[in-house]
C-alpha cells in the first residue's frame, strides 16, 4: 500500500463519489477511548463487552455508569482538524460525498459536519430509548448531566470506582415509567432501517471511486463490509490508522494520527 499524498489527490480529484467510514480512532486525538486494544478497557471491564443487550439486561447499573462516563467525556472532548477536514470536505462535495460514522460521540456534528452528509450507523450517546416496546419512547438531543442524580459520580478515571445503582434511580421514561437505555446500536441489534437504506442506496449505485477508512478496526458488521462493497465494485480504499498490523484491500495507507493526516489529505 502506499502512502503517496500526490497520487492520492489525484485519484481523490478525479473521483465521481467518495465514501468516508469512521470509527473510535478519529476521535482518540480527542481525548476519547476507543474500543478495542490498547484504549478499550473501562475500569476493569472490556468496553466490547459491555455494549450488549445482555450486559445491559445483566447489569443495568454498570452499563448505565458506562455510558454515562462517555457521555460526560464526550461533551468535554473538542472535535480536532480531522473531525473540522471532513466537515468541510462534505460541504464542498456536497451529494457527492457520504459519511458512515460508526462513532456516537457527536464530535462530527460539533465539528459542523453538513447532517445530511453524515450517516450514524450505530446511534449516539445523546439519544435515549423506552425499553418497554409497545411504548417506543425515543428522545433525541438530551445532553442533560447527570442523567440522573446517582450517575453523578460515574467517570471514565479508573480510580474513581462502580456502584452499585438500585434501578429506581436510573432513567426512567416520562411516558410509562419503564427503564430508559441508551440509543445506540449494542451486538445483535439491527442498525437503522434509514442508515443501511442510505449506505446501500449510495454504494449500489456502483460510482464511489475512493473510499476513507478512519480510524476504524473494521471488525463490527455491516460497517466493515461497506470498505470490501466498495473495493469490489472497482473503488480504490484509503486508510487513516496508526496501526499497520490490518490487511486491508489494494490502495494508500496514512499511517499515523488522522488528526494529522486528514488535513493533509482533504484540504
Ligand atoms: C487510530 C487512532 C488515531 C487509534 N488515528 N487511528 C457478518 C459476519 C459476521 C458477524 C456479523 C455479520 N453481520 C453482523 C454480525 C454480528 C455483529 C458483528 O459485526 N460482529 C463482529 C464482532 C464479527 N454485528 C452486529 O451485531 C451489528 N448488527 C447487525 O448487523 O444486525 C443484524 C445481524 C445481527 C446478528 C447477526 C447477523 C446480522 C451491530 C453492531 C453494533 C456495534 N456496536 C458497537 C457499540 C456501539 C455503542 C457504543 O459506542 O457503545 O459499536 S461495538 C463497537 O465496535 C462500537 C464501534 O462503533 C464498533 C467499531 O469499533 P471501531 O470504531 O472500529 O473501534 P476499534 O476500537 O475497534 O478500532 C479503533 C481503531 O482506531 C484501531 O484500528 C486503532 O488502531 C485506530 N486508532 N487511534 C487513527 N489517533
Amino acid at each position: 500500500m502506499s502512502n503517496d499524498l500526490r497520487s492520492f489527490h489525484q485519484h481523490l480529484i478525479s473521483s465521481r463519489k467518495v465514501l468516508a467510514i469512521l470509527g473510535a480512532g478519529l476521535s482518540a486525538s480527542s481525548g476519547l477511548s476507543t474500543f478495542r486494544g490498547a484504549g478499550g478497557l473501562w475500569k476493569k471491564y472490556d468496553a466490547v463487552d459491555l455494549a450488549t443487550p445482555e450486559a445491559f439486561e445483566l447489569d443495568p447499573s454498570l452499563v448505565w455508569q458506562f455510558y454515562s462516563a462517555r457521555r460526560k467525556a464526550a461533551l468535554a472532548a473538542v472535535p480536532h482538524r480531522g473531525h473540522k477536514a471532513l466537515a468541510k470536505f462534505s460541504e464542498r462535495w456536497g451529494n457527492r460525498f457520504l459519511t458512515l460514522t460508526q462513532n456516537v460521540d457527536g464530535l462530527s456534528e460539533r465539528a459542523c459536519h453538513p447532517r445530511d452528509g453524515i450517516v450514524h450507523l450505530h446511534g449516539d450517546l445523546f439519544t435515549l430509548k423506552c425499553t418497554n416496546f409497545n411504548c417506543r419512547y425515543k428522545e433525541s438531543g438530551n445532553f442533560r448531566e447527570p442523567l440522573t442524580p446517582a450517575l453523578a459520580n460515574a467517570s471514565m478515571d479508573d480510580n474513581v470506582g462502580v456502584e452499585r445503582i438500585p434501578e429506581s434511580q436510573l432513567p426512567h421514561c416520562p411516558q410509562c415509567n419503564t427503564l430508559l437505555r441508551p440509543g445506540v446500536v449494542w451486538f445483535g441489534e439491527s442498525l437503522p432501517y434509514d442508515a443501511i437504506f442510505r449506505a446501500d442506496e449510495y454504494i449500489s449505485a456502483g460510482d464511489v471511486d475512493l473510499v476513507l477508512v478512519v480510524g476504524t478496526s473494521a471488525t463490527v458488521w455491516p460497517a466493515a463490509g461497506y470498505i470490501e462493497e466498495v473495493a469490489q465494485r472497482g473503488g480504490k480504499v484509503a486508510v487513516f490508522n496508526i496501526d499497520e498490523s490490518t490487511k486491508w484491500p489494494d490502495g494508500w495507507f496514512f499511517q499515523g494520527d488522522s488528526a494529522e493526516w486528514l488535513p493533509k489529505a482533504l484540504e
